[in-house]
């Protein structure tokens, strides 16, 4: 097993910022059926707070700052109306220190549950550099957890919440023992660990947990938080169109909860990376010089910063709004967490000049950059006050293809595996949560490999777009589980599809050596009927333009029915 040098990217350079195309053409290429959603007027908002970057702060409330698009935010407002703002929940930042002796973040520190696995001491203070290279961990902190009302920088998005410091990616190189010491830290204090770092994002390396930190994450699902599960979120990823986060094994695990960035307009960020394994997103900057349209927070020694940046914004914004949730109701397992992103994220004015929005087999909306949509608040609080937990998790292994199969340029390898789901077995699955493809494929250049997998209910998923950058001749993917959040809710049963090809016109060879298909998901999921009802009733109504503006209300009218049946 080749890997590249064993070193972790922080995802938040700053990037080159232009624009592709002109500004607020947005607007005009939604139908209004989807913006009143995510729009409320400036008068309903009745958030007053002293702190002299709120207003600047557009991801939390965003009325049009920095010309981004109203409407467009986290949705914290109605979160923190219903009056969850993070009380008695600890997140984790693991990441180059925290300053916490800053005024906005001193009071939220918790230091029992802070570590420095970097130098070996109880204390994650950054490490002074003249370029204030240490100031990432800082920035992210003051985003989950800074304090509100205090005239000192802006707001957390969970503003109560408690903020520990886990430094642990500032020495020459990183180890297994520091990434599973990190992510096993004090499992029962610390409720939610966020990571804005991965693999080197330079579009040619395929790397991911080692042993001890693959065991140390499902020791935090299964026993984290007194057997609720450890809740990891995880940064999709800066690599941009060159790279694709499903060859990040932290961000494509099924343990992490792996979070992609939209710019304030609604659109994608340059340095986004793509991959059917994203679950949500949020907010981050790019593509607009104004400064303002950066992520406003605190920073190093006491200062605050408006230009914090890259998919490492997001993944922070994203801890914040789950411990909002898991305040409206601690019962949360981590699965619960992924389920409440995928059923209350919104399209909301995302939107995505490559690929399109898909509805998968149950008719939930997503897109493949950036996954469910973007988290709001408000709505996954409501829900995850009404939630019952999920029922019990199984795991099928749908079939398994061992032979050598060729791979020819210009054409491409299509595989079948039929499924019934372990039906009648004690593991059948009937409602799918992710889906694994653990496949095992060389080619004389990796990065023109692409793959695409389709679901029995005919959900495409893009399991591997091309990599111009990589060059790999030799190693090609060991047994890489590949995953898919798409097929979210669906009936696994029936026909798989895989399609293995090179891109250009290049003469290539290639061999496709494994093909395994793992299921991950219940046997019973009332909620996912409802839906599924709702939309197939829909489906028989002719009006095929009249069933994509309604399917939305649909969805969460069932929702709210069931819900208020429980
Ligand atoms: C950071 O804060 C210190 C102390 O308030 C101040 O002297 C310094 O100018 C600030 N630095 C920056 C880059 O804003
Ligand atoms: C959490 O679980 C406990 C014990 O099952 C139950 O009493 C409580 O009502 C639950 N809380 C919420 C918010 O669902
Ligand atoms: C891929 O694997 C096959 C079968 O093991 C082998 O014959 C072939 O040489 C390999 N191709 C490349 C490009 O490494
Ligand atoms: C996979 O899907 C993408 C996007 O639809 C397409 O461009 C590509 O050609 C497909 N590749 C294969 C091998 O089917
Ligand atoms: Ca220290
Ligand atoms: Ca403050
Ligand atoms: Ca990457």
């Amino acid at each position: 097993k080749t890997h590249c040098p064993f070193t972790r990217s922080l995802m938040s350079t700053f990037h080159v910022e232009y624009c592709l195309f002109p500004q607020s053409n947005v607007l005009d290429q939604e139908g209004f059926g989807r913006q009143k959603r995510g729009y409320r007027s400036i008068d309903e908002i009745y958030i007053k707070m002293t702190d002299p970057l709120f207003s600047k702060q557009w991801y939390l409330i965003n009325t049009g700052q920095a010309d981004g698009t109203p409407g467009l935010d986290l949705n914290v407002a109605e979160a923190w109306g219903l009056g969850y703002t993070g009380r008695g929940i600890t997140i984790a930042i693991m990441d180059d220190g925290i300053d916490y002796l800053h005024p906005d973040l001193a009071s939220n520190y918790n230091a029992e549950a802070s570590f420095d696995f970097s130098s070996n001491d109880p204390y994650p203070y950054p490490r002074y550099t003249n370029d204030w290279f240490n100031s990432h961990g800082t920035r992210c902190a003051g985003e989950v957890s800074a304090a509100a009302n205090n005239n000192i920088c802006g707001v957390g998005v969970a503003y109560n919440s408690k903020v520990a410091g886990i430094r642990m990616l500032d020495q020459p190189f990183m180890t297994d023992i520091i990434e599973a010491s990190s992510i096993s830290h004090m499992p029962q204090v610390i409720d939610i660990y966020s990571a804005s770092w991965g693999p080197t994002d330079d579009g040619k390396t395929v790397d991911g947990p080692r042993e001890l930190t693959l065991q140390a994450m499902a020791d935090g699902v299964n026993k984290g938080r007194g057997g609720k599960g450890s809740i990891y979120v995880w940064a999709s990823g800066d690599g941009g169109s060159y790279d694709d986060c499903n060859c990040d094994g932290y961000a494509s695990s099924m343990w992490t909860i792996s979070i992609n960035s939209a710019i304030n307009d609604g659109r994608t960020a340059l340095y986004d990376e793509s991959c059917s394994s994203t679950l949500a997103s949020t907010f981050s900057n790019g593509r607009k010089r104004n400064p303002e349209a950066g992520v406003a927070t605190t920073d190093l020694y006491g200062n605050c910063t408006l230009r914090h940046s890259g998919t490492s914004a997001a993944a922070p914004e994203a801890a914040g709004v789950f411990a909002l949730a898991l305040e409206a109701n601690p019962n949360l397992t981590w699965r619960d967490m992924q389920h409440l992103s995928v059923l209350t994220s919104k399209r909301n004015q995302l939107h995505d000049e490559v690929h399109q929005w898909r509805r998968n087999g149950v008719g939930l909306e997503f897109n493949h950059l950036f996954g469910y949509g973007v988290l709001d608040a408000g709505s996954m609080v409501k829900m995850a006050k009404e939630w019952k937990t999920v029922p019990e998790r199984f795991h099928c292994v749908a079939g398994s293809l061992q032979d050598v199969h060729k791979i020819q340029s210009g054409g491409k390898l299509i595989l079948t595996i039929s499924t019934d789901s372990c039906h009648g077995k004690d593991n059948f699955v009937r409602y799918l949560e992710h889906v694994q493809a653990v496949v095992t494929v060389n080619g004389s250049r990796r990065g023109d490999l692409n793959i695409n997998m389709t679901s029995p209910m005919g959900t495409k998923s893009i399991l591997l777009s091309c990599r111009p950058r990589d060059d790999d001749a030799k190693v090609g993917f060991d047994k890489w589980p590949f995953m898919t959040t798409h097929t979210w809710g669906e009936d696994p049963r029936g026909t798989w599809v895989l399609e293995v090809g090179f891109q250009g016109d290049e003469p290539q060879r290639g061999a496709l050596k494994e093909w395994t298909l793992m299921l991950h998901g219940t046997q019973s999921a009332p909620y996912i009927d409802q839906i599924v009802r709702n939309y197939q009733s829909k489906l028989a109504m002719s009006k095929k333009e009249e069933l994509e503006e309604e399917l939305d209300e649909a969805v969460e009218r069932s929702l709210k029915s069931l819900l208020s049946k429980n």
